[in-house]
C-alpha cells in the first residue's frame, strides 16, 4: 500500500526526518511517499501559519500519486477535517494518532512540545479529541521548530529535561512528542526515560496501515462528504470543488 506523508511546512530537511521515521516503521509492503508543501510557512507555529498551510496541504493531497492513506505530519493537525472531505482513503493527523496511541499504553500522558503558543494550541486539540481524561498536561520547551534541526542547539537536552519533569511532576506514564520535527527522538528518549515515548508520525503510519488493511475508508456521508460544488472567487478560484457528490434524492410530498 501507498501512504502519503505530508509535511505541511515548507522545510524539506524536516520532511527528510519525517520520512526516515515513517520508513523505519512501515511494513514491508508499504511505500511511504513523503511530500513537502510547496507553499506557506517554513515552520508552523500558530493559528495563522496553520491556516495558510492548508492550501499547500490540499495541493499535496491532490497531486499524484493517489495514495491508500494520508498522514498530516504537523502536530497541530492543520486542515485535518478538510483533508478528510477531499480524500477517499483514511487521513490521520499526528497529534490525534499520538494521543490515541498513548491512551492505549498509559492511563495518563503528557505532551512535550515546542513554543508556549503551540502548547496552547495542543491543549485545544486535547479537548477536540476528547483526551482530557488521558492527557495530564501539555508542556512547552520554548524551542522554535527550526531549532530542532540544528545539531548544535540545546534542544535535545531541553526536551529530555521537560520529559523528566512530566514523569515526576505530572505522574504521566507516557510522553507524546508535540512536533513532527521530533520524529527522530523517540527511541533515544525512551531509552533515557524508561517510559513509552510516542512520536505521532510513526503512530499515524501504523494506524494508517491498520485502517487500510481493514478496508476502511473515509466516510462520504454527512460532513465528510466531498465539498459542495460551487464557484470560488479571487486567488482561490482554482480550488473550487468539482462536482463529486451523488445527486441528492428528491423528497417527494
Ligand atoms: C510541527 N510545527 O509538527 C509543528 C508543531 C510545533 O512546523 N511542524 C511544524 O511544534 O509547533
Amino acid at each position: 500500500m501507498k501512504i502519503k506523508v505530508i509535511n505541511p511546512n515548507t522545510t524539506a530537511s524536516m520532511t527528510a526526518t519525517i520520512a526516515a521515521a515513517a520508513r523505519a516503521v512501515a511494513a514491508p509492503g508499504t511505500e511511504i511517499v513523503p511530500v513537502t508543501s510547496r507553499s506557506g510557512a517554513v515552520s508552523i507555529e500558530g493559528h495563522y501559519d496553520e491556516a495558510m498551510s492548508i492550501v499547500g496541504l490540499v495541493d499535496a493531497l491532490n497531486e499524484d500519486p493517489v495514495a491508500d492513506a494520508y498522514v498530516i505530519a504537523c502536530f497541530g493537525d492543520p486542515g485535518l477535517l478538510a483533508a478528510r472531505e477531499i480524500a477517499e482513503g483514511p487521513v490521520l493527523g499526528i497529534a490525534e494518532a499520538a494521543m490515541h496511541a498513548a491512551s492505549f499504553v498509559a492511563t495518563g500522558f503528557s505532551v512535550v512540545t515546542t513554543l508556549e503558543r503551540t502548547r496552547i494550541i495542543a491543549e485545544h486539540l486535547v479537548r477536540n479529541y476528547g483526551m482530557e481524561h488521558h492527557c495530564r498536561r501539555v508542556r512547552a520547551t520554548d524551542i522554535p521548530v527550526l531549532e530542532l534541526e540544528r545539531p548544535e542547539s540545546n534542544s535535545r537536552k531541553l526536551i529530555l529535561e521537560e520529559c523528566e519533569r512530566a514523569i515526576t511532576e505530572d505522574g504521566s506514564g507516557a510522553i507524546v512528542l508535540g512536533c513532527a520535527g521530533m520524529a527522530d527522538l523517540n527511541a533515544w528518549l525512551e531509552d533515557k526515560l524508561g517510559v513509552p515515548v510516542i512520536d505521532g508520525v510513526t503512530a499515524a503510519v501504523k494506524f494508517a496501515e491498520a485502517l487500510v488493511s481493514l478496508g476502511l475508508r473515509t466516510s462520504k456521508r454527512g460532513d465528510l462528504a466531498y465539498p459542495l460544488h460551487k464557484p470560488y472567487k479571487g486567488a482561490l478560484a482554482a480550488y473550487a470543488p468539482p462536482d463529486r457528490n451523488p445527486a441528492p434524492k428528491r423528497k417527494l410530498g
